[in-house]
C-alpha cells in the first residue's frame, strides 16, 4: 500500500444495542467507496440501526505493522452441543482453563449485547475490560488488497463466501499477536449466523459452523489473557490503536470433528490440570 492510510471504523447500533460493525484500513482514494460499502452493509440488516457512526481518521506516519494470517481449520462438528465442547477444548489446548472457557461460552450463550469483546482471565475466568457494558473493541485492522484477494480465492475453494469469515480472520489474526494473548473465542450475535471460531497463535484459525441454533441472536466475543504477563495498558493500545495489515494469506483446511480424541485427552490429562485449576 502507498503512504496516506485512512483508518475506516463503522458501527451501528439502536440505542445501547450494537447491530453491526466494521474495520478497515484504505488508501486516500478509495475512502469513499468503502465508506458507502460499510453504510450500505449496515442499512442492509433487518430492522435498519437507528444510528450509524463512521470514523475516518488518517494514521500519519506512525508505522503499519504487517502479519501473515492465521491458517483456517475447520472442525466440521454437527451440532451445537458437539461445536462448543469441541471449542472448550481447542481453548484448553490452546492455554486457557476449563473453569475459563465454560465461564465464557456462559457469557456468550446468555448474549453480551456489547460492541466489543469480554477480556477474561485465562486461568480463573474474571473479567478485567474496563467497562463491561462497552467491552474492548479491535480496531486498526484489514487485508491487503492481494491478499485479501487470495484469501476470499482460498475460502470460496471450500465454499467459504461470506464477508464474516475473512473479516473475523484479520480481527482473529490481529489479536493473537496481542502482548498477553493467550486465545479467543467469537460466535457472530447475527441471528442467521451460527458459525464462530477459537482463535491463537497455537491453534490457528478454528472453525466451527455450528455454535448456536439458528435464530438465536445472542453471540459475543472474548479475549482470553494470560493475567502474569498482561499489562492491560499495552494490551489496550495494541489492540485499538496499532496499525496492523495482514498482507499473506493463511492455509485452509477442514477436518472432522476429534471432539473425542480431545476429551480422552482431557480427561486422561485431569489429575495435572485439576491442579492448575
Ligand atoms: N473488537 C472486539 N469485539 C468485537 C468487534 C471488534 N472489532 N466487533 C465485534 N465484536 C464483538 C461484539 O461483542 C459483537 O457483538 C460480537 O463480537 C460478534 O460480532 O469463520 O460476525 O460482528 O465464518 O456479529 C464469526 C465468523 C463471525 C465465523 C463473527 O461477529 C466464520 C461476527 P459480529
Ligand atoms: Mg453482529
Amino acid at each position: 500500500m502507498a503512504s496516506k492510510l485512512y483508518s475506516i471504523r463503522m458501527r451501528a447500533a439502536t440505542g445501547d444495542r450494537h447491530i453491526s460493525g466494521a474495520e478497515r484500513i484504505a488508501e486516500a482514494a478509495t475512502v469513499d467507496q468503502i465508506v458507502r460499502e460499510l453504510v450500505m452493509r449496515a442499512m442492509g440488516r433487518t430492522p435498519a440501526p437507528e444510528q450509524i457512526f463512521v470514523n475516518v481518521e488518517y494514521l500519519g506516519d506512525q508505522g503499519l505493522r504487517t502479519l501473515p494470517a492465521l491458517d483456517v481449520i475447520t472442525l466440521d462438528a454437527p451440532d451445537v452441543k458437539t461445536g462448543r465442547s469441541a471449542a472448550v477444548c481447542v481453548l484448553q489446548e490452546a492455554g486457557v482453563s476449563r473453569r475459563a472457557a465454560e465461564a465464557a461460552l456462559h457469557h456468550l450463550t446468555r448474549g453480551a449485547t456489547m460492541r466489543g469483546a469480554i477480556v477474561m482471565d485465562a486461568q480463573s475466568g474474571e473479567r478485567l475490560e474496563p467497562d463491561q457494558q462497552k467491552g474492548v473493541r479491535a480496531s486498526r485492522f484489514d487485508w491487503s488488497e492481494e491478499a485479501r484477494a487470495e484469501i476470499q480465492r482460498r475460502l470460496a475453494a471450500a465454499g467459504l463466501t461470506h464477508f464474516r469469515t475473512y473479516e473475523a480472520i484479520a480481527l482473529a489474526t490481529k489479536v493473537a499477536s496481542a502482548p498477553g494473548i493467550v486465545a479467543e473465542l467469537c460466535w457472530s450475535d447475527d441471528p442467521d449466523y451460527t458459525a464462530g471460531y477459537v482463535a491463537s497463535l497455537k491453534t490457528g484459525y478454528v472453525r466451527l459452523p455450528t455454535l448456536k441454533e439458528v435464530g438465536d441472536p445472542k453471540g459475543g466475543r472474548a479475549f482470553f489473557v494470560n493475567r502474569e504477563t498482561l499489562n492491560l495498558e499495552t494490551f489496550l493500545q495494541y489492540l485499538q490503536t496499532e496499525p496492523v495489515l495482514i498482507d499473506r494469506p493463511g492455509a485452509y483446511r477442514a477436518m472432522t470433528p476429534r471432539v473425542e480424541d480431545c476429551t480422552d485427552r482431557m480427561r486422561s490429562r485431569r489429575p495435572e490440570s485439576t491442579k492448575e485449576k
